[in-house]
């Protein structure tokens, strides 16, 4: 499940059929140099693996949790009930609601346990993954150059392109 010996950033998921959205996060992250971890952790599925998982991150060296999930996506603020670390919440497109239903869920948190909320779909789970880094590059110079390397890059690609016309 880990991609280092310490990782830095826990990229959990409440199932496999996740993946092809939460992908794109560990792809922000692996662009970024940034150590991570990855697993399956599900709410219903898994509540005990889900409080083991919370309660240990910070005393693991994890400095910031992306959670995504579907449907009644509880996993993020159950993740965020348990940790003091940072989580960030990827909604996921559902079939029946398209992820209206998993965006509810993630951002309508009551007052005092705070969930960073991302858009649905791989959008969101992008900017999870380069949030991410940007809170582990508060401490860590070589992910903020890294971070900020993809920014100016980005900002470069739009100004060599400026006709909108399909080449
Ligand atoms: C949630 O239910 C998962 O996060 C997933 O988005 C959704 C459907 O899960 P599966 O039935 O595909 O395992 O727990």
């Amino acid at each position: 499940m880990s991609s280092s010996e310490q990782p830095r950033v826990g990229v959990i998921m409440g199932s496999k059929s996740d993946w092809p959205v939460m992908e794109h996060a560990v792809a922000m992250l692996e662009r970024l140099g940034v150590d991570y971890e990855t697993r399956v952790v599900s709410a219903h599925r898994t509540p005990d693996l889900l409080f083991d998982y919370a309660k240990s991150a910070a005393g693991r060296g994890l400095q910031v949790i992306v959670a995504g999930a579907g449907g009644a996506a509880h996993l993020p603020g159950m993740v965020a009930s348990q940790t003091a670390l940072p989580v960030l919440g990827v909604p996921v497109e559902s079939k029946a609601l398209k992820g209206l239903d998993s965006l509810l869920s993630i951002v309508q948190m009551p007052g005092g346990i705070a969930v960073g909320t991302l858009a649905i779909g791989k959008a969101g789970a992008t900017n999870a993954g380069l949030l991410a880094a940007q809170i582990v590059g508060l401490q860590d110079a070589k992910v903020r150059a890294a971070v900020e390397a993809f920014r100016a890059e980005q900002t470069q690609t739009v100004l060599d392109n400026p006709d909108p016309r399909p080449a």
